[in-house]
């Protein structure tokens, strides 16, 4: 550990979880990224901020799990999604470009400097469904793997309330395409059955888990007694080139295919230190 990160870690211990302050990243945590797929991030942030921002999800109007023409109507048994709030309020953008988040962000990544390119809440109500196993990669469009996820804990959760939980190794197989309906990518990738189930674990508000776009995750059904809250904050390199593939949140920047998304006005760039406007 860095004299810094010690420094930090002392200041963690006497409970400063300020957005200002960073969090105190360990050389455990990035290489239990890059070797086991996804990393844990006990005491990310503050109880009083996780539940302002969980407050402030349930204040405007969510969209359901699925979406299109043919989907079934909303029931009270579907993920409730909030997508790309930050885009829109700038209380949400302060808060996922604080110090606190991006600091983590370029530690975890290993890289200068980032952009945010997502935010998106996953309130997941009693009997929801488990979302099956899955990569994000084939979603989005981007050019390149490396896309980081931080899940945060926005209420505590149980170990029956469907946290998110990753397939260790799982990022070194590459993308390995969508989701088909009713196939389970297991049965795809057969050697995805031999990687161990990691996650999926009791977490305290404030608490988080990050994971790389190619990471194989996915949640159990909550069969607990509370709905389970979380917030996904989405990052990737400023070198990463729009694609074009069609995706609702992305499609809203303007972009065009070839260019990068540290290009993009729209588009944050994030350092150690928050929100970089040079
Ligand atoms: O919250 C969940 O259950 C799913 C979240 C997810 O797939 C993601 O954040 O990429």
């Amino acid at each position: 550990m860095t004299s810094q990160n010690a420094d930090l870690v002392s200041e963690q211990a006497a409970g400063s979880r300020s957005l200002d302050k960073r969090y105190p990243i360990t050389e455990e945590q990035i290489k239990s990224l890059h070797e086991k797929s996804w990393v844990s991030l006990p005491g990310f942030l503050d109880k009083a901020d996780v539940s302002r921002i969980r407050d402030l999800l349930l204040d405007i109007p969510d969209r359901g799990f699925l979406s299109g023409p043919d989907s079934p109507d909303i029931d009270s048994t579907m993920l409730m999604l909030h997508d790309g709030t930050a885009f829109r309020n700038p209380k949400m953008m302060e808060f996922v470009t604080s110090p606190r988040i991006t600091g983590a962000v370029v530690e975890l990544m290993k890289v200068p400097e980032a952009v945010f390119v997502q935010d998106i809440s996953f309130f997941k109500p009693v009997g929801t469904f488990e979302v099956p196993w899955h990569q994000d990669f084939s979603f989005w469009p981007f050019d390149r793997w490396g896309n980081l996820s931080i899940w945060i804990a926005l209420e505590d959760m149980d170990d029956d309330m469907g946290v998110l939980q990753y397939l260790e190794g799982s990022h070194k197989e590459g993308p390995l395409g969508y989701i088909e309906v009713d196939r389970d990518i297991r049965d795809a990738y057969p050697q995805l059955r031999d990687m161990k189930v990691a996650g999926g674990k009791a977490l305290k508000a404030g608490d988080a888990q990050a994971h790389w776009d190619i990471t194989v995750h996915g949640s159990a059904a909550n069969t607990g007694t509370r709905r389970r809250s979380a917030l996904s904050v989405r990052f990737h390199r400023p070198d990463a080139i729009y694609n074009g593939i069609a995706h609702p949140h992305y499609d809203q920047f303007g972009m065009k295919p070839g260019q990068r998304f540290g290009d993009c006005p729209a588009i944050p760039r994030v350092g150690p230190n928050g929100v970089i406007t040079d």
